[in-house]
């Protein structure tokens, strides 16, 4: 695509918009950049962006100026019904997201992952597999850096590793992924997508440009994605829980098969999985069909694996000590994150809940607390009003701060049990982000003699 003195709209200053303008004008384009936000919020933006040579309309711009333009790059989070995309499509102006354009000039072949949960993950999961196994790659898309950043640069790397939203996808034409992953679907987004049949539409378009030779990664737990199986073009692997598909990874007892052509090829042992919980396996089986699609030796695949111990604070290993193991999900900032942490789990679970307090509706644990938690440790402002809700129907204790939470649950943890901090609220009574309280966990832990502490409850 040539973009010389082509005359391009960017419509949002956030992340993406400014990769986008920056490469529209790198490549000789007439470019303007527009976002609904007054000047006085976008001054991060501005300044990235001075010294281009780019028109900048803040507050917004008359949808008329679509009539002035050659094609239109709209940032993710733009919404279909934003009237300047409304005007664009009344008028025929091309309209492209922005790892469409960014796919018209990249030149390493892409590993693309969507679905509802886990593409962070598996994103990360298969750079982390691919550098292990001594081989490049460009790790981004959604999860932070966008495309268009990537291939305005020397493009050195064997593969793009890119985590595609519905948002991203959904004004795709040309874009193809050599293998392409969609984890599982549920409904998310509806504020943004008509319905869920458009949102699972646009998850859907990962597929749309793959050849025969290219490989489809679906999840065979989920019928609607068997179904999709027969509508395409490149090879179908498949990976399950629960069943054993013909084509692809399942787990079976302490094992993780994969199969192909009716025949075993490899298998892999669970316990080279160092991220808790079912959905955790799932994210594993995906990734690895689609780095042994990349060249990954299974060697290769349970080495990076075992030093794999997840994304920073969501459900993360902090450690183990005296046969207690240490779990970080300090971003569960709600109550759903908490039940989500909570799952994850199957053995004793000595639980900490607290912090700001949202207002969350704690009762909403109470069956999975009455399966899985053994005790539960309630700390920062939150503990009075989370004792009331829940207080008591497992052991409960109260400490004044996270970390005096911790050495309370050290204190009562028995070898095998996992002690969660997972507080269904904001850090900002003791901390400045749960990024920084997360750390403070993980410095708590470290700092855990091997026998059990006695330090003073609250
Ligand atoms: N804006 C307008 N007009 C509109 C709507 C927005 O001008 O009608 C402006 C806003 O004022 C704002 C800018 O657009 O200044 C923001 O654009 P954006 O929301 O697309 O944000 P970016 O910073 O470009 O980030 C986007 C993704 N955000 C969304 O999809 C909402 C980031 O994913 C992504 O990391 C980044 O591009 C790089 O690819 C975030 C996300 O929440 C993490 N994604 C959703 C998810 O994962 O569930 C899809």
């Amino acid at each position: 695509m040539e973009l010389t003195n082509k005359k391009v709209l960017v419509i949002g200053l956030g992340k993406t918009g400014i990769a986008t303008a920056r490469f529209a004008a790198a490549r000789g384009a007439v470019a303007t950049v527009t976002d609904e936000k007054p000047q006085t919020e976008l001054q991060e933006a501005l300044g990235a962006l001075a010294g281009l040579s780019l028109r900048i309309l803040t507050g917004g711009a008359d949808p008329a100026i679509v009539d002035a333009m050659d094609l239109i790059v709209p940032s993710p989070g733009v919404p279909p019904f934003n009237p300047i995309l409304r005007e664009a499509e009344k008028r025929g102006i091309p309209v492209v997201s922005e790892v469409e354009l960014a796919f018209r000039f990249l030149r390493v072949p892409v590993i693309a992952i969507t679905g509802t949960n886990g593409k962070t993950t598996v994103t990360t999961l298969i750079g982390h597999i691919l550098e292990k196994a001594g081989k490049k790659a460009f790790v981004g898309g959604n999860i932070g850096s966008p495309l268009i950043g990537y291939v305005g640069g020397p493009q050195q790397d064997e593969w793009a590793v890119v985590e595609m939203s519905s948002f991203q996808l959904q004004r795709i034409e040309t874009f193809r992924a050599q293998v392409a992953v969609l984890l599982n679907m549920a409904p998310d987004h509806l504020d943004y997508h008509a319905d869920y049949a458009e949102y699972r539409w646009a998850k859907e378009r990962i597929f749309a440009n793959q050849l025969p030779g290219d490989l489809a990664v679906l999840n065979a737990d989920e019928a609607e994605s068997a179904a999709l199986a027969k509508r395409l073009k490149a090879r179908v692997v498949f990976f399950s829980t629960k069943a054993v598909p013909g084509e692809g990874m399942s787990l079976e007892g302490d094992r993780l098969l994969y199969r192909a052509g009716g025949r075993e090829i490899e298998t892999y042992p669970r316990s080279m999985i160092r991220i808790p919980g079912r959905h955790n396996v799932e994210n594993v089986m995906a990734a690895v069909m689609a780095a042994r699609y990349a060249g990954c030796t299974p060697g290769a695949i349970v080495e990076a694996l075992g030093s794999f111990t997840g994304l920073a604070h969501r459900i993360e290993f902090a450690g183990k000590k005296g046969g207690v193991a240490f779990y970080n999900d300090s971003k569960g900032t709600n109550v759903s994150a908490a039940v989500r942490a909570l799952e994850a789990f199957e053995a004793p679970v000595l639980l900490l809940l607290g912090g700001r307090d949202k207002k969350g509706d704690f009762e909403t644990l109470e069956p999975l607390i009455r399966r899985h938690v053994k005790e539960m440790i309630l700390f920062g402002e939150a503990r009075d009003r989370i004792g009331e809700k829940i207080g008591g129907i497992v052991k409960t204790v109260t400490a004044a701060t996270m970390r005096d939470a911790v050495h309370a649950a050290y204190d009562d943890a028995a070898p095998g049990d996992v002690v969660l901090l997972s507080p269904g609220c904001a850090s900002f009574d003791e901390f400045r982000s749960y990024s920084h309280r997360g750390d403070v966990f993980k410095e708590t832990v470290r700092g855990l003699k091997d026998r059990k502490s006695a330090t003073q409850r609250n």
